[in-house]
């Protein structure tokens, strides 16, 4: 199997909650019926739903309910997922577990339409996914058998998204949400990150972007084969996004909207999540991972809007995790080469997810619970966190400057670096030639390959003489130029481990972990949006300009012995697409001769704020 659709697998494994080919001591058919109906919305629309309940009806059960675009596969009344629920904890104790086909998508009926919007005041025939989760929940209550009433809705990514949507007007009947690496805005999540266009993800396009003609059980569309390993190449060779055109027809309706808004319009506006979360009354337990290249502003935005808008009982957990590893059996957990032991998503899913359904399914679901608010891995101690709050209250704010010498000062200096950047050799986001569905391993990637090149600025510390504690956002409030009128700006935080770091299981054969340059958090901002999301404005050439990025929070131990490092650099490929570097309205209507090399520079003035945390 080629490594291509081998990713593909272990993506799409992700989503049927835990592999239906893994052979489990537990018989979900042994313990479990199983039941698919068709559950009629407000507007007529059958949306399809496997019910798996328990055989033991000497009890009453809560429903535990995902609704997801990527299938509630098997079907068939004798064809049984080997896991069913958010953990095996939950499953074997016995749940009754859901699953739904979301609007338009495999068995139900209707037109998908991704990150559907939220309409704010809806006549009684208007739907949206909140309406959908809402008429679920109605059936649900009134017809399964032996429920105890009480319903709760969890997913991770895409179907945590939908687990978020649960929480926008919901039904009386849900008590608890666990959205997990859910999905809060398309234009900073996923698909763009503050605007820069993921070309990274430009295969999963397929997956969301076609229309089926109804109801079925097969995929109704191919993924692209890129045809090599070296998707670097391969988008350098494509050139001008236009160029990608011969791959997806007007039938791709979502690679359509990708190009028609490159802005922070209406469009995407409208999909945003996170501006319905108001008033949220059940439960919540928002997850995510510390190095979820996928979804990361979406939960943390997520818990901290809920925080701000709600009297809820709402925490937060945030392993260090890459997307979806939460949720595996894993005894050893590792993102990349890095190493952070053992059964921690075991420990989570035993000691955290079960305790939250249970407490507030089954139990008195009061908010007087023994749960921390939130529970945040320090990537860099390697131990859990229980905060009181978060961001933590005990933080006391830390500004390096982009100083001399590729140094981190403590004052501003008027010191200017600059680099040449040519869209024609890009800085790569990864250092090895290795095919990938979505990007994931990057997010603790060594970054001295890019250090090394001369369009990469690198500013460090001295060794650390004792640790350094960062948790909550990083702000990155840049002072640049350019020769051009349009650039990237990409900041990356990097823990530079010692000589004498020791090497893991995971390690990859030709490298050692002393003078490991540790990925711990980066983010790009696209030049234009520097002021506005809605107006892009060019730069004016030459000009001193200010360009601020903030980037998700971190909870990381910068051990004594270590160096803290800040990298910056003007492209990231093919995580992102090629900026032009001269000003045009729609990147992804670039010619050819826009792509063009520039100079740009960083200012001494530039600062990098993060919050120590002061024990
Ligand atoms: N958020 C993830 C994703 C969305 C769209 C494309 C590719 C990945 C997910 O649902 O896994």
């Amino acid at each position: 199997m080629k490594l291509l659709q081998l990713s593909l697998l272990v993506f799409f494994l992700n989503f049927l909650p835990f592999s239906s080919i893994s052979q489990e001591k537990y018989n979900v058919k042994e313990n479990y019926n199983k039941m698919e109906v068709d559950i009629p919305m407000r507007d007529g629309t059958l949306l399809h739903t496997t019910i798996y309940s328990p055989k033991d009806t000497s009890q009453e059960y809560p429903i535990i309910m995902q609704r997801t675009p990527y299938s509630s596969r098997p079907y068939g009344k004798d064809q049984f997922r080997s896991r069913i629920g958010p953990n095996k904890y939950l499953m074997q104790e016995g749940n009754i577990i859901v699953y739904q086909d979301v609007r338009g998508r495999w068995m139900s009926e209707g037109s998908y339409d991704n990150m559907r919007a939220i309409i704010p005041k809806k006549t009684k025939k208007e739907f949206d996914e909140s309406t959908d989760t809402y008429d679920t929940i109605e059936w649900l209550v009134n017809n399964v058998e032996n429920n105890n009433g009480r319903v709760g809705t969890w997913g991770i990514s895409y179907p945590g998204h939908y687990s978020v949507v649960s929480l926008v007007d919901s039904h009386p009947a849900l008590k608890a949400a666990s959205p997990q690496a859910g999905i809060g805005d398309f234009f900073f999540d996923d698909f763009h990150h503050n605007g820069a266009y993921l070309l990274s993800y430009w295969r999963a396009t397929a997956l969301f972007g076609y229309e089926k003609d109804g109801p079925t059980t097969k995929a109704w569309y191919d993924l692209p084969d890129l045809g090599t390993q070296d998707q670097y190449q391969f988008f350098l060779d494509i050139g001008p996004l236009t160029n990608l055109d011969k791959y997806y027809g007007e039938d791709n309706i979502f690679w359509q909207q990708l190009k028609d808004h490159p802005n922070y319009d209406e469009f995407w506006q409208s999909r945003d999540i996170i501006q319905h979360l108001n008033d949220v009354k059940p439960a919540v337990m928002v997850v995510g991972g510390l190095f979820d290249a996928e979804d990361l502003y979406g939960p943390f935005n997520t818990y901290k809007k809920i925080e701000k808008t709600s009297d809820n009982f709402n925490m937060m957990v945030f392993g260090p995790w890459s997307h979806g590893d939460w949720a595996r059996q894993s005894k050893r957990q590792a993102v990349g080469n890095v190493y952070f032991g053992n059964d921690i998503s075991k420990h989570y899913q035993k000691d955290i997810e079960t305790k939250f359904f249970n407490h507030f399914l089954k139990g008195d679901g009061s908010k007087d619970v023994d749960l921390p608010e939130a529970y945040v891995y320090d990537t860099g101690a390697r131990k859990w966190n229980a905060y009181a709050q978060w961001p933590p209250k005990n933080v006391q704010a830390k500004v390096f400057y982009l100083g001399d010498e590729q140094k981190l000062t403590n004052e501003p200096d008027d010191n200017k670096e600059s680099f040449v950047s040519d869209p024609k050799k890009p800085v790569s986001y990864n250092n090895e030639i290795k095919a990938v569905f979505t990007p994931r391993e990057y997010m603790t990637g060594d970054q001295r390959f890019a250090g090394r090149r001369p369009d990469v600025l690198t500013f460090e510390t001295d060794v650390l003489e004792e640790d350094m504690k960062l948790a909550g956002e990083i702000e990155a409030r840049l002072q640049v130029a350019t020769t051009g009128s349009a650039a990237d700006w990409i900041v990356k935080v990097i823990d530079v481990y010692p000589a004498d770091a020791e090497d893991y299981e995971e390690t990859m054969e030709h490298l050692d972990m002393d003078n490991y340059h540790m990925m711990v958090r980066s983010e790009v901002m696209r030049g234009r949006f520097r002021n506005s999301f809605e107006q892009p404005e060019p730069f004016e050439p030459n000009k001193k300009t200010a360009v601020n990025i903030t980037l998700q929070d971190i909870n990381h131990t910068f051990k004594k012995g270590h160096k803290l490092q800040i990298q910056v650099q003007s492209t990231w490929f093919p995580l992102i697409d090629l900026n032009p570097q001269t000003y045009v309205p729609n990147i992804f209507k670039a010619e050819e001769d826009d792509f063009q090399k520039q100079t740009h520079s960083v200012y001494g003035d530039s600062a990098i704020e993060f919050s120590v945390l002061k024990e």
